[in-house]
């Protein structure tokens, strides 16, 4: 899932599209470069953003999810109100991610009316408070808990499917976030695929001796790379060609060691069946 953030002042790339047009641009080659879904997002939710008002995220979003949407890219939308979420599946999106988890019970309804699938994040707070002393007595049973109830919650109410994601830096602090991606295999286990969004996020400052947002490639990179191991089905990323690239020379590995397995396999049942016959 590539990001596109059409807004002035997201954490690492707030204000690097002028308009429209550009942004239309920059989603298409998102699309080139290998992205299963184009994320496009109008309002910003580092750690003590403000809102923004509704009429101004519809004014951001909808000409370029319609833009990209048009030229065939599956357009997600990330919002977390209804009406910019329903004004967007109209335009032409055919995800809707909620960083709220699909609290309101009107943002269920859209998407069920709509029948449109949809991320149900986790999130402590809100963005505006929700870095302030986050706690918790076991992150990864109550993360999962929290998804588990959600999940539910919306396919009762008619949303066809959901993805699920722990919120990576949403109410949390470096060793929750830690827990929570070496907890992978398991939070990926439970039927509804698993959206991990580590990219450039100050966690990987914090391991890496302070790196800036747009120094955090690498550590970008080893986290999903972990992550797409252990299950992970969406990586939601800024830098998508250099994921396409990691991720095409992970699976090959993967499928060598897995061919290999099946040759040992059959080199075994082979051997038994000799020594039988
Ligand atoms: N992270 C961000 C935004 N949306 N959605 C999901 N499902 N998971 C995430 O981890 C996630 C998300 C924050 O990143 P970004 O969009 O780059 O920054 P900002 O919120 O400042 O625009």
């Amino acid at each position: 899932m590539g990001v596109l953030n059409v807004t002035p002042d997201s954490f690492s790339d707030g204000g690097r599209l002028s308009g429209p047009d550009e942004a239309i641009a920059a989603g298409l080659e998102l699309w080139h470069q290998g992205a299963t879904f184009v994320d496009v997002g109008g309002e910003s939710s580092r750690p003590g953003a403000e809102g923004v008002a509704e009429r101004d995220e519809l004014a951001r979003v909808l000409p370029v999810v319609a833009g990209l949407a048009a030229r065939g890219v599956r357009v997600s939308i990330d919002t977390v109100k209804p009406a910019v979420a329903e004004a967007a599946v109209e335009a032409g999106a055919c995800l809707v991610n909620d960083i709220r988890g699909l609290r309101d019970e009107s943002m269920r309804s859209v998407c069920a009316q709509a029948g449109v699938p949809a991320v149900i994040m986790h999130m402590r707070g809100t963005p505006r408070n929700m870095q302030r002393t986050p706690h918790y007595r076991d992150v990864v049973a109550e993360v999962e808990a929290f998804l588990a109830e959600r999940a539910r919650r919306a396919l009762e109410d008619g949303v066809p499917s959901v993805l699920v994601d722990p919120g990576i830096g949403f109410g949390k602090r470096l060793a929750h976030n830690l827990a929570l991606l070496g907890a992978t295999a398991r939070l990926s286990s439970h039927g509804a695929p698993l959206l991990i969004g580590a990219s450039r996020k100050s966690m990987i400052g914090r391991l890496a001796g302070r790196a800036g947002p747009l120094e955090r490639l690498p550590g970008t990179l080893a986290l999903n790379l972990y992550a797409a191991e252990r299950g992970a089905a969406l990586l939601r990323v800024h830098d998508v060609a250099e994921h396409a690239q990691a991720l095409a020379v992970l699976g090959a590995v993967a499928a060598a060691e897995r061919g290999r397995a099946v040759e040992e396999r059959d080199r075994v049942a082979g051997a038994r069946a000799g020594s039988h016959g």
